[in-house]
């Protein structure tokens, strides 16, 4: 199994990083279940010397996500968080990030309520707006961390626009694209330096495994962050790497699927008397429609949020699903209905969430893989 250099999209994710096992044959990349390794004498050893330090299954999940992003190396972490945290620790007491308005909220809360402890600053735009990126820049900006489409409100930015700006001004830029996928959306081809993810999510694909990755470009972003796993130590494990990598296989297939239902589920609500609003990047009446075709050209994927009457309304409805699953998370095969307000995002406070839209009547949908027309009947018995 060689990969040619210019293998396609779903072959990098099926084989990139994988090799059969040298010892056995087995085409699928074992679970190495240790905590340490054998060395031969004092000083020789295969590479391998402690399994925080280097896992073979933690590797070859490594090597398969640097590929599908089009990175230079990727670090696993044991979740989207402790990657994100992982990429803040490249940042020094008095440093400035420029963060998105909307991000999902453990994002929100970790720089709110434990950063600023330890002396950095944000500033939380709008970076759908270059204008305002631009001005929020201060003789101290390090980062720039971007989320897009926003979780939950789905608003892009135009990470092209923003990656030219933040370079220009001596800034990185980190991309959550967690809510998008690599199928759908390449932020280092348009200039990211940084881009993570929660494999919890499409990656895995399965709500089976909580995990975190991030994904690197540039050689002392690489070594900073091979130091900070090793040395801060929040590594996935074996068994979620191997999970993880089972699920990358099939994300070409999944991602065709679940922007299917979500398509179709946004236009089915666009439609319906009861929903005041829906919003879908991949519906025309999006305002950021045009920005979605150019960079997300393959489609926009399963998360999908619409607003009824009142919190009541939006309560009974959710307490009425029932192929549906009230629940947190996201991007996992079977479909699941959230209420932002007082799940994901609790931990924004009212004011914040009235800002960047995130109203109590606000439903978000995470569209699985089921049939489209179970998906419709349950949305229309929920809503009736
Ligand atoms: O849950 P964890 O694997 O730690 O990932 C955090 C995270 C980071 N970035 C985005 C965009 C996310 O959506 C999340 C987790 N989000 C949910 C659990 C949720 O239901 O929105």
């Amino acid at each position: 199994m060689k990969l040619a250099k210019n293998a396609r999209f779903a072959t990098v994710c099926l084989h990139a990083g994988q090799e059969p096992d040298p010892s056995t044959g087995a085409i699928i990349t074992p679970i190495f279940q240790t905590s340490t390794y054998v060395q031969e004498e004092l000083g020789k050893h295969k590479g391998f010397e402690y399994a925080r330090t280097q896992n073979p299954t933690r590797a070859a999940l490594e090597a398969n996500l640097a590929a599908i992003e089009g990175g230079k190396a990727a670090f696993a972490f044991a979740s989207g968080m402790s990657a994100v945290s992982a990429i803040t620790s490249r940042l020094s007491s008095g440093d400035h990030v420029i963060v998105t308005d909307n991000t999902y909220g453990g994002t929100f809360r970790l720089f709110d309520k434990v950063l600023t402890r330890y002396g950095l600053q944000f500033s939380y735009v709008d970076t759908s707006r270059i204008e305002e990126v631009e001005r929020a820049f201060t003789a101290r900006t390090k980062l720039v961390f971007v989320e897009t489409p926003t979780n939950p409100v789905l608003r892009l930015s135009d990470l092209a626009e923003i990656a030219a700006l933040t370079h220009r001004k001596g800034a990185i830029l980190a991309v959550d694209n967690t809510f998008a996928s690599p199928c759908l959306q390449r932020p280092i081809a348009l200039g990211a330096d940084l881009v993570m993810h929660s494999t919890t999510k499409y990656l895995n694909g399965h709500s089976d495994s909580i995990g975190g990755v991030v994904i690197a470009t540039r050689d002392e972003d690489i070594e900073w962050l091979r130091f900070i796993q090793n040395s801060a130590g929040a590594i996935l494990s074996p068994f979620d790497s191997w999970l993880v990598l089972r699920g990358t296989k099939t994300l070409p297939l999944r991602m065709k699927q679940h922007t299917a239902n979500g398509t179709a589920l946004a236009q089915f609500l666009e439609k319906h008397p009861k929903v005041t609003k829906v919003i879908y990047p991949g519906l025309p009446s999006h305002p950021q429609y045009a920005l979605a075709k150019k960079q997300m050209p393959n489609g926009c994927g399963g998360m999908l949020s619409f607003e009824v009457a009142s919190l009541d309304v939006a309560r009974q409805v959710l307490n009425r699903f029932k192929l549906m699953a009230l629940a947190e998370s996201l991007g996992g095969v079977e479909t699941l209905v959230c209420h932002p307000a007082s799940m994901t995002h609790a931990s924004v406070p009212p004011e914040r969430r009235a800002k960047i839209g995130l109203s109590d009547a606000l439903i978000r949908i995470s569209a699985g893989i089921e049939d489209i027309d179970d998906l419709i009947e349950d949305l229309e018995q929920a809503l009736r």
